[in-house]
C-alpha cells in the first residue's frame, strides 16, 4: 500500500471524460487507477489494457476491455513507471509489460504518468533497463548490449512476458541521452522492445499529491 501512489492515481482520473476509451497501464499504481475508474464504467466506452493482470482487474470491476485493433487511436493513456527524469523520459517494464505499454502509449494522444516521488531521478539508469527479447536471440542481444552500452545485461530467468518472450535487465547504465540509447537498442535483431520511453515520453507527470505537471515536448 502506498498513499502517494494512490493519490497520483486518483488525480489522473481528472483526465477521464465521458465516452472515452481509456488506455490503461500495469502495476501497483495503476491498480489504484483501475479501482477509481470503476466508478466511471457506465460513462466510458471501455478500456484498452496493457497486460493480462490489468485486464483481469478491470473485468473484475465490470469495465469493458476492448482490443486496440478495434478502437483505433486513444485520447488518453494512464500508466506508472520505474523511473522518470525531469523531461518525462521513463524507464518502464519492471513488471514485464513494456511492449504492450509501449504500443498503447504510441497510440494515445496524451500519456499521463503516475508515480510516487521515489521514481524521480535526474538521470535514468539506476533502475535496471528492461529489454524484451525473442527467446532464441537472448544471448546475441546480451552480447550486443555489452558492446553498445557497456551495461551488464541480466536474464530475468523464469519470467515469460504476455507475448511469450524473455526479459534482459541492463544494469549499470547512466542514460544521459535517452532518445539515442532507445534508438540504438531498438536496432539489435531479436529486441522486441526497450523499456525506455524517450521518443514517446510522458506528456503529463503526476507525483503523489502534487499538481499534474505538463512536460515540454
Ligand atoms: C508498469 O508498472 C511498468 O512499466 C512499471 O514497471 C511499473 C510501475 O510499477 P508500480 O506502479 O507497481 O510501482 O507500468
Amino acid at each position: 500500500m502506498s498513499e502517494a501512489k494512490r493519490q497520483a492515481a486518483l488525480s489522473a482520473l481528472r483526465y477521464v471524460e465521458d465516452d472515452m476509451i481509456v488506455g490503461v497501464g500495469t502495476g501497483s499504481t495503476v491498480a489504484y487507477f483501475i479501482d477509481g475508474l470503476a466508478e466511471w464504467k457506465d460513462r466510458i466506452k471501455g478500456a484498452v489494457s496493457s497486460s493480462e493482470q490489468s485486464t483481469e482487474r478491470m473485468r473484475g470491476h465490470g469495465i469493458e476491455v476492448l482490443e486496440l485493433n478495434a478502437t483505433g487511436g486513444l485520447s488518453l493513456y494512464v500508466d506508472g513507471a520505474d523511473e522518470c527524469d525531469g523531461q518525462g523520459h521513463l524507464i518502464k517494464g519492471g513488471g514485464a509489460a513494456l511492449t504492450r505499454e509501449k504500443i498503447i502509449a504510441e497510440a494515445s494522444d496524451t500519456f499521463v504518468c503516475i508515480i510516487d516521488a521515489s521514481k524521480e531521478v535526474d538521470v535514468l539508469g539506476k533502475f535496471p533497463l528492461p529489454v524484451e527479447v525473442i527467446p532464441m536471440a537472448r544471448s546475441l542481444v546480451a552480447r550486443q548490449i555489452v558492446s553498445l552500452t557497456g551495461g551488464q545485461p541480466v536474464w530475468r530467468e523464469g519470467v515469460v512476458t504476455d507475448n511469450g518472450n524473455w526479459i534482459l535487465d541492463i544494469h549499470n547504465l547512466r542514460i544521459s541521452d535517452p532518445v539515442a540509447v532507445e534508438a540504438r537498442l531498438n536496432q539489435i535483431p531479436g529486441v522486441v522492445s526497450v523499456g525506455l520511453f524517450a521518443r514517446r515520453k510522458a506528456d503529463v507527470v503526476i507525483v503523489g499529491d502534487r499538481a499534474p505537471r505538463k512536460v515540454e515536448a
